[in-house]
C-alpha cells in the first residue's frame, strides 16, 4: 500500500517496491489475525482483482451509492462550481483524494471547463494503476484538462505539492471517508485542511443513515459480487503470502451496526480450522463462527457531517442530496485563520 508501481513491469526498481508492498501486507495481516478479535484492514481489498470487483460493485443495482452521487453531481455541478468560485474569478484546480474510474469527477470537471479554459486535475492515490485509469478516463472525454497525478498515500505526515496559483478544490467523494473511525476521519480531514489555503474548498461525499434493508442489500447483493470482493482479501493472501485459505470455508457477512451507525463486513469461518500463512511461517486458529472483520462503512446524519467538518477546521457552506436524502455531497471551505471556528467551541458551548 505504500508504493506505486506497475505490477506487470517487473524492473529491478518495481521488484523492490513490490517486495516492500508484500512486507506491508504481511505486517498488517500478522497484526490483524493475531488480535483477539480478528480483523484485516480494508485497504487490502484493492489489488488488481479487488479494484475490478469494486468497479463491478459500483454498477450493481443494489449499490445505490455511486448512481446517486453521480446524479447529484449531474444535477448540481454548475451550482457547486459557482459556489466554490464565489465572486472571485480565480483559476480553480481540482485535487482528488483516491483515484478510480473518475466518472463522477468528469461531470464536475466538465462544468468547470465551461467557466475556465485551463484546468489542472490532480488525482492522488497510492496505486499507480488507479492513477493511470483516472488519468486515461479524464483525458478521453476532456482532453484539454491537464492531468498531474500525485502518487502518494494521503496520510497525515506527507505534504502534497499543490499548484500555488489560484484556488484549489479538493474532492473526497464516494463515501470513502466512511471507511474511517470518526476520530481518524477527523484526523484525515485536518491533514487535508493543513494542505489547503484560505478560499480553497472541499466537496465531501457521504452515504447517509437510512433503513437497514437498502443498506443490507447494498452490501450483500444478489449476484454475490460483494461476497467475491470480500473474499478476494483471502485469495490475495493466498497469492501474495502463500496462505492456504479455502474460500468456501468462509462466508461473507454484512451487518448493520445501528449503535455505531456503520455497515460492517466480515468473513465468518464456517468451521473450526487452522490456516497456515507461509510468508509469516505460522498458523492461525479459527473457531466455527469466528469472524474476520474486514471493513467499516460509516453512514452519516447531516449533524454528524457538520460536526466532523467543524472539528476538522472547515466551514460547511452547503449540502446537496438526492430526493430521498440517501446520499449527500457537502461543500466546505478553508477560511482565514482569524475567522476559523475553534474546533472545541461546540464542546465548550455544550
Ligand atoms: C469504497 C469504502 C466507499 O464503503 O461502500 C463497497 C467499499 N465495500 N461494498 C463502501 C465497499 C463493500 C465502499 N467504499
Amino acid at each position: 500500500m505504500n508504493s506505486c508501481s506497475v505490477m506487470d513491469n517487473l524492473t529491478a526498481q518495481s521488484m523492490e517496491t513490490r517486495s516492500k508492498e508484500i512486507a506491508a501486507v504481511a505486517k498488517a495481516v500478522l497484526a490483524g489475525l493475531s488480535a483477539k478479535k480478528k480483523s484485516l484492514p480494508a485497504w487490502l481489498f484493492y489489488d488488481a482483482a479487488g479494484s475490478r470487483l469494486f468497479e463491478a460493485i459500483t454498477r450493481l443495482p443494489e449499490y445505490y451509492l455511486t448512481a446517486l452521487e453521480h446524479s447529484i453531481f449531474s444535477q448540481y455541478a454548475g451550482e457547486m462550481i459557482d459556489m466554490v468560485s464565489g465572486l472571485r474569478n480565480e483559476q480553480l484546480s481540482v485535487l482528488e483524494l483516491g483515484a478510480g474510474s473518475a466518472s463522477k469527477t468528469v461531470v464536475l470537471l466538465r462544468a468547470l471547463m465551461t467557466r475556465q479554459a485551463r484546468t489542472i486535475y490532480l488525482p492522488v492515490d497510492v496505486s499507480e494503476a488507479a492513477l493511470q485509469s483516472a488519468s486515461k478516463n479524464v483525458h478521453a472525454v476532456l482532453p484539454t484538462v491537464e492531468v498531474q497525478p500525485i502518487c502518494s498515500e494521503f496520510t497525515h505526515e506527507k505534504n502534497l505539492d499543490l499548484p500555488r496559483e489560484g484556488r484549489r478544490l479538493a474532492l473526497y467523494i464516494g463515501s470513502s471517508i466512511g471507511n474511517f473511525d470518526p476520530e481518524d476521519a477527523i484526523e484525515l480531514l485536518q491533514w487535508l485542511y493543513s494542505q489547503l489555503k484560505p478560499g480553497d474548498a472541499l466537496l465531501l461525499g457521504t452515504d447517509m443513515v437510512k433503513d437497514a434493508a437498502p443498506l443490507l442489500a447494498a452490501y450483500n447483493d444478489r449476484t454475490g459480487v460483494t461476497a467475491a470482493f470480500n473474499k478476494n482479501i483471502l485469495a490475495r493472501l493466498n497469492r501474495e503470502l502463500g496462505a492456504d485459505f479455502a474460500l468456501d470455508a468462509f462466508e461473507h457477512r454484512a451487518v448493520w451496526n445501528v449503535a455505531k451507525s456503520r455497515m460492517e463486513m466480515h468473513l465468518e469461518s464456517q468451521r473450526q480450522q487452522t490456516i497456515r500463512i507461509g510468508a509469516l511461517d505460522r498458523t492461525f486458529e479459527f473457531r466455527r463462527g469466528e469472524s474476520i472483520h474486514t471493513e467499516n462503512c460509516y453512514k452519516f446524519t447531516p449533524e454528524n457531517v457538520a460536526d466532523m467538518l467543524l472539528k476538522s477546521g472547515f466551514a460547511r457552506e452547503q449540502s446537496w442530496y438526492d430526493a430521498d436524502n440517501w446520499f449527500g455531497v457537502h461543500l466546505a471551505r478553508v477560511v482565514d485563520s482569524v475567522t476559523m471556528p475553534d474546533a472545541d467551541a461546540d464542546e465548550e458551548a455544550a
